[in-house]
């Protein structure tokens, strides 16, 4: 007997079904005959948000009345996904939308497939704040998510006929969007600029102009926790009329000015990923949401009151700032705090300490915010003055503790002419915490290293995680269904280590045979997908080799592109007989921020390795490259379930974490990595058998830099004494892929054979070496499968509800509501 415990309404199918026709009807003036499967979304989404309305706003209620702190999740991204399907697995009404569409002519799929996806965030920063928020709901842990309602996305990624990446314009906004509630009521003024006086020896900041911050709110539900929180996304309004008076002289665009300025704040979301971007217009998006948001729940959290006491305002709510973006709010909660309530320094300062706490997602040291004095002089003069003291009082303070003088500069806040975002909040804030056991090794050895030497008690880890509703149950039905059934309960999606219990069904032949079989029906799924929506010819009885990530150098597609390239050679050059080759298919997935030039030049490499292998008649059948365009979470979920093999191959010591390879390991795929990020966890658990571990450790990465590796251009030994690697580079040297011409790619073989800053040639022989360990193993079907079962059943750990509910522990201190 199989146990069923996931939500389910009382609500009929029929009953439903008369939902969505009084939507259509009442609301949007449509009849059933006339509607499209837009319509039908927009009403079925409408119905099922009006199942969680009361459960929300209970939870709202609880929140405020009770005495459980909350959660303010603060971050400049959320990349959430498509709703629908989600919230109605959440509200237990998956099974009676399915009839009710199907009775009323439509397929859910269809309707599903109608959702236009948010895309309000870059990769994994923005994703993983998706997945927090609906854990904290499914763990009934209140919570708000406070961020920023982009008009425009990240950018949608088209390539040209030459296989560099376009980037238009994402206007997800342009058809009816039946999440998010506008609620004017609720807005905040954000003011800008202007000069700080004294008056009456106090300091009063005489701002220039203001913007008004509404909520736009949208539901988080939780998986049968019975709870739903709120993601409030802020969106500007400008509050000055367009100018009559010049209207009228016909001098529209002049006219709208302060209002398309003021608007432009909450415009378009900043692709860049990890890389700094000194532009002021970023540093008003931030201080926008974080100023709206701390006022937000001053209000929430003292109805009414125009002199709470907010001495308790950190039992109230804490605040986790994710990465450098909000960090602007620890001087506002101090400004707040001073100038609007009449606190004393002191005072606010122990209130504004207790309530923050920071987390990086970073080893790159040029991705640490610093913003010029000047710029913030110029838009916050008043948290400018805010910051220096800060700075004075955290000088002093590292004086007392004994801290030297050359240390205390090094450890600055402020410099005068600048100011350290990342400096900020690791002494603003209780606690900093890293996003897997290496990175925050790493923050405290590296990057934080001074201020874990005079803090230490600070510091602490919380692995990542991602959310098996959407990326096991919704990617991955199938799969779902197999686990239940082996587990005898489908109590795992809400316990994920439960999982565990799969392990003895690695032994058993028929169990393994199953998941194997789930395994090629999604490949098959996978195969239609991209030929439905992308064109593709994709095998799916060939081994599925998935890349998918943000395009950046130290990820090191180039080392996937040249092993791939070499292994074309190989074939061409007869060294390798293609009846030997074992069938790959290998996917790409990556936008490149639009300024990164090596990156944009790797995306054309791809797709130009991908146009010569795929139409040569040679490698037929052996050897496929595909690069569907604009990567997001609908690719995401269709491509994951359906891999073999997962690749991430950073250069050790650079990436943060990872959460791409936690979701292929949860479904089934085996990953070949470098010991880096979350990585390390991830083959620490389901054993060192079970994992493709490659590559220099960080230790042995340090080493060679020391060597002069990036300086003395050691690279280019690398490509002297490894003929297949030579072979491979030579070949984008001499123009195969480029119709002849030997200077398109000319920069990127320049960097690898001068500088090579990621050591690319410097793992290319493990790489292959593993590459061939990989094929191995891949001819032994049920061997493969039974480590892939390994590798779900001992992922569990990588829920991000236990991800939560360390955070919890470590550093929020509170829980679910009761
Ligand atoms: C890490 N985004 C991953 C993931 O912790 C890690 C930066 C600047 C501006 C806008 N977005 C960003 C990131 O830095 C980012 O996504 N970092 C990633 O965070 C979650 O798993 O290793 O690279």
């Amino acid at each position: 007997m199989t146990e069923i415990t996931a939500p389910k309404s009382a609500v009929t199918a029929e009953q439903f079904a008369d939902e969505i026709r009084e939507q259509l009807k009442y609301t949007q003036g449509v009849t059933v005959e006339q509607a499209k499967p837009a319509d039908v979304y927009v009403a079925a989404s409408a119905a099922v948000r009006r199942h969680l309305v009361d459960s929300w706003m209970k939870t709202q209620a609880d929140m405020v009345n009770g005495n459980t702190k909350a959660v303010g999740y603060l971050s400049a991204e959320f990349l959430m996904g498509k709703q629908l399907e989600n919230a109605l697995l959440n509200a237990g009404l998956t099974d009676q939308f399915n009839k009710a569409v199907k009775d009323l002519g439509f397929s859910a799929q269809e309707i599903i497939d109608a959702e236009y996806e948010p895309g309000l965030g870059n990769g994994g920063l923005g994703r993983l704040a998706a997945c927090f928020i609906d854990s904290l709901a499914s763990l009934g842990v209140p919570a708000f998510g406070y961020g920023i309602q982009y008009k425009y996305g990240i950018f949608k990624q088209e390539f040209d006929e030459n296989g560099k990446q376009i980037e238009t314009p994402d206007y997800w906004l342009a058809n009816e969007e039946p999440w998010g509630h506008i609620d004017y009521n609720r807005d905040q003024k954000v003011s800008f600029g202007g000069e700080v006086v004294e008056e009456n020896g106090k300091k009063v900041w005489k701002p220039a102009w203001s913007v008004r911050a509404v909520p736009v709110d949208y539901m988080v539900p939780g998986y049968a926790s019975g709870r739903v929180n709120t993601l409030r996304l802020w969106t500007a309004k400008s509050y000055d009329e367009f100018d009559l008076l010049t209207f009228n002289k016909s001098e529209y665009l002049d006219a709208v000015k302060p209002q398309v300025e003021a608007e432009n704040i909450s415009k378009i979301l900043y692709p860049e990923d990890s890389t700094p971007q000194g532009k002021a217009l970023r540093l008003e998006q931030q201080y926008f949401f974080v100023s709206a948001s701390i006022h937000d729940a001053i209000r929430v959290f003292y109805p009414g009151q125009d002199k709470p006491d907010l001495t308790t305002f950190a039992d109230k709510i804490t605040f986790q700032l994710n990465d450098t973006h909000p960090v602007i709010g620890i001087p506002e909660l101090m400004r707040v705090l001073m100038d609007e309530y009449g606190y004393d320094w002191d005072t606010a300062w122990k209130i504004t300490n207790k309530t923050f706490n920071y987390t990086c997602h970073t080893l790159l040291p040029e991705a640490l915010e610093v913003w010029p004095s000047k710029l913030i002089g110029e838009l916050l003069p008043r948290h400018l003055e805010i910051i220096e003291k800060i700075n004075d009082q955290f000088e002093a303070e590292l004086k007392a503790k004994g801290v030297d003088d050359a240390t205390i500069k090094d450890m600055a806040i402020y410099t005068g002419d600048s100011v350290r975002m990342a400096f900020l909040a690791s002494y603003g804030g209780s606690h900093v915490n890293g996003v897997a056991e290496l990175h925050s090794e790493l923050l405290k050895d590296v990057t934080l290293k001074n201020f874990s030497d005079v803090y230490p008690d600070k510091f602490t880890n919380v692995t990542n995680g991602v959310t098996p509703r959407r990326f096991i149950k919704l990617a991955n039905p199938r799969l779902s269904d197999v686990i239940t059934e082996g587990l005898g309960t489908d109590k795992w999606l809400s316990d994920l280590e439960l999982l565990q219990g799969l392990v003895p069904l690695a032994e058993d032949a028929e169990f393994v045979k199953k998941f194997a079989a789930v395994k090629q029906a999604n490949k098959v799924d996978f195969s239609n997908f991209a030929k439905r929506k992308y064109g593709f010819d994709i095998d799916p009885n060939t081994m599925i080799n998935t890349m998918v990530k943000r395009l950046h150098e130290y990820k090191r597609q180039a080392l996937k592109i040249l092993s791939v390239i070499a292994d074309y050679a190989d074939i061409k050059s007869g060294k390798v007989s293609a009846d030997d080759v074992m069938p790959r298919t290998i996917v790409f997935g990556a936008k490149a921020a639009p300024g990164y030039y090596l990156a944009k030049q790797t995306i054309q490499l791809i797709n130009n390795v991908a146009r010569v292998i795929n139409n040569d008649p040679d490698v037929k059948g052996k050897l496929n490259v595909y690069f569907p365009w604009n990567y997001n979470i609908e690719l995401a979920m269709n491509l994951i379930p359906a891999t073999d093999l997962d690749e991430q191959i950073s250069q050790a010591g650079k990436e943060a974490s990872g959460t791409g390879n936690m979701k292929f390991a949860l479904n089934g795929a085996l990953t070949v990595g470098t010991l880096d990020g979350a990585n390390v966890e991830i083959r620490e658990r389901v054993g060192a058998e079970n994992f493709f571990l490659f590559g220099m450790t960080e230790p042995e990465v340090s080493a060679l830099y020391a060597k002069g590796y990036d300086t003395k251009g050691l690279s280019r030994e690398y490509y002297e004494k490894d003929p297949q690697l030579k072979a491979a580079i030579d070949m984008v040297a001499d123009g195969t892929f480029s119709d002849g011409d030997k200077d398109t790619y000319k920069d990127l073989v320049n960097d690898w054979l001068t500088k090579d800053y990621f050591m690319t040639l410097a793992d290319f022989r493990a790489y292959m070496d593993i590459q061939a360990q990989i094929e191995e193993t891949y001819r032994d079907p049920m061997k493969w499968s039974r480590m892939a079962v390994l590798n779900v059943a001992n992922s569990g750990y990588f829920s991000s509800d236990r991800s939560i509910e360390d955070y919890l522990e470590r550093i929020w201190h509170t829980g679910p509501l009761a």
